[in-house]
């Protein structure tokens, strides 16, 4: 929990009587002005402060939209915060006595108001007033003529043990699949004031939880859901309903030989990729044993910016790579992980690295004619074939002895290629003339 260094104390100068303290936090809006009855003006917005600081507020930005005050009243002294509405707000209001033990929360609450989930019309300028009198309800000004005449009253306001429950329930969501259709159950507890209500959010609406319902995984894997206690605190869950692993495939480059050699280091990539709608790529993991040893490692990646409510159509590919540099044989062994938790089973791919060629002899056989016997070996993919020449330019696949001429001198040329394409040296075997 964030830690308050410091409680506010409002000017020693020009402390009210009757002190009241409200903690107020303002979210859903960027900018606001705070005024008080004594002419002082405050703008908070992208600045932390323009204008004149107010005597008795404290303010700091939490976010681009939200905003936290200390707001001191008493007797002769009021204070309004006025902003323009947004599509969506949600004001809390605490107040009560100073909280001596400067925890997160700085009073003690003896009155809890908040605003849930507020639409007002967009643009029109709201209002929230603090006085002796106490807190005034939220009005607006719907004419635009500076006049704030529209009253709204709060969704909770709730005194003593209520207001204290600063604490939001717990949410729990089960489902179950069958033929891609979802039945989810929501349970949300809350130990102080009880659950008020349980929203949930499948796509562009928003329903109140009555009871298990289905979703079509075709058109959703992703849920927001919503509880409310009853002094208004809130939590939030995204749950996913993605049962379905991601699959991951390897791309050896370069491209091995048709009998699945290379003869240099060979770049393994592995490109996950999880269903479309799906959670996305959690993390991918890979392994290698036989020529290269690679302990286990696992590359995780960050959440992707969420859009929500998440498209059916949206897809991601997460990849990562690694490099077999030794020769012979390595088994690769890889999987991924959606952020549903979904494990893809675990698959190989055999790199084969043969980097030296093979060694050719020729020698000659007599018996029972005349002949040239090519040889070659191979250390690690074996030979692949044989070419021989008799001039050093026209070659043609080696197969069996290759017969000489009975009594002239002659030259053969003869290179061997292995099954990772490593071509040998050219090598030449004179044999000489029988004649006398
Ligand atoms: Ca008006
Ligand atoms: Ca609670
Ligand atoms: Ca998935
Ligand atoms: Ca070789």
């Amino acid at each position: 929990m964030p830690q308050i260094e410091t409680i506010f104390v409002p000017n020693e100068g020009t402390l009210p009587d009757n002190l009241k303290e409200y903690q107020v936090k303002i979210n859903g809006v960027e900018d606001l002005d705070i005024t008080d009855d004594d002419g002082h003006v405050g703008t908070y917005g992208d600045f932390i402060s323009l204008g004149v600081e107010l005597p008795n507020v404290d303010y700091s930005r939490g976010s681009d939209i939200s905003h936290d005050m200390q707001v001191f009243t008493g007797d002769g002294y009021s204070c309004n915060i006025k902003f323009r509405a947004s599509d969506w707000l949600r004001i809390d209001i605490l107040t009560g006595p100073s909280n001596e033990a400067k925890s997160i929360y700085r009073v003690v609450p003896e009155q809890a108001i908040r605003y849930l989930s507020l639409h007002l019309p967009k643009g029109k300028m709201v209002r929230l007033r603090f006085g002796p009198e106490g807190f005034e309800d939220l009005r607006y000004d719907a004419d635009d003529d500076g006049v704030f005449e529209t009253v709204v009253e709060p969704t909770i306001n709730v005194t003593g043990t209520q207001a204290r429950d600063l604490t939001p329930p717990q949410i729990n969501v089960d489902f179950t699949v069958q033929n891609n259709i979802a039945t989810v159950t929501i349970n949300a507890t809350d130990n102080e004031t009880g659950i008020r209500r349980i929203r949930y959010t499948p796509d562009e609406r928003e329903f109140y939880y009555t009871g298990p319902f289905t979703i079509d995984l075709n058109e959703s894997q992703l849920i927001l859901v919503v509880a409310e206690d009853g002094a208004g605190n809130e939590s939030r869950r995204f749950k996913w309903l993605d049962i379905t692993p991601p699959t991951t495939t390897a791309v050896l480059s370069p491209t091995p030989s048709a009998d699945g050699w290379n003869n240099t280091d060979v770049a393994v990539t592995l490109n996950a990729l999880d269903t479309l709608g799906g959670s996305r790529i959690d993390s991918i993991t890979y392994s290698a044993t036989g020529a290269q040893t690679i302990s286990e490692t696992t590359m995780k990646f960050k959440d992707p910016p969420l859009t929500f409510p998440r498209p059916s159509t949206a897809q991601d590919i997460a990849t990562t790579n690694l490099t077999i540099t030794e020769e012979g044989t390595t088994t690769v062994t890889f999987f991924a992980k959606d952020k549903a938790g979904n494990i893809e089973s675990t698959k190989t791919i055999t790199v084969k690295i043969d980097r030296t060629a093979p060694t050719v002899q020729i020698r000659e056989l007599i018996t029972p004619t005349r002949q040239a016997v090519i040889e070659a070996t191979d250390n690690s993919s074996g030979v692949k074939a044989i070419f021989y020449s008799f001039d050093g330019q026209n070659y043609l696949p080696y197969v069996l002895p290759v017969a000489l001429n009975p009594i002239l001198s002659q030259r053969i040329y003869a290179y061997a290629e292995d099954k990772a394409n490593n071509r040998s040296e050219i090598v030449q075997h004179d044999f000489g003339s029988l004649t006398r």
